[in-house]
């Protein structure tokens, strides 16, 4: 899928979000939802989603939604840190399929880190 299209609204996240699909959920507010990855890259791999904004990547999300994703994301990194105690933690999303994106609903990955761990563990 290219950069620019429509949303769909019966993506994974969009499902998972509105309670339609089961999800290990770590956290959630008025903005957001934190949910564990299924394929995670290691323990504690964790996804952040807006519950509101129909953004399929970066390029699409108001900056309001944005200021509460990102918000979010550092919430939750706080926590994964403060419960699992990494090494380092990778934040990152991907926009676009040539760039890895596979669920077309804006999303950022927080991913636990240890010394000498290869991700995959
Ligand atoms: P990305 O490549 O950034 O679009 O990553 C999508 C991530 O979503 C990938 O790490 C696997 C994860 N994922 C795919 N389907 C599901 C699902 O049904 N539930 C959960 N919790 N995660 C999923």
């Amino acid at each position: 899928m290219s950069l620019n299209g429509d949303y769909d609204e019966n993506n994974i996240f969009a499902k998972i979000v509105r309670g339609e699909l089961p999800s290990a959920r770590v956290f959630e507010n008025a903005h957001v939802l934190a949910f564990m990855d299924v394929f995670p890259q290691s323990r504690g791999h964790t996804l952040v989603v807006s519950k509101q904004s129909k953004a399929r990547n970066l390029l699409d999300i108001e900056p309001e939604d944005l200021a509460h994703l990102i918000q979010g994301v550092q919430r939750v990194t706080h926590a994964v840190n403060a419960a699992l105690k990494p090494d380092g933690i990778v934040v990152t999303q991907f926009n676009g399929a040539p760039a890895g994106q596979t669920v077309y609903h804006l999303h950022f990955h927080i991913i636990p880190r240890w010394e000498g761990v290869p991700l995959g563990r």
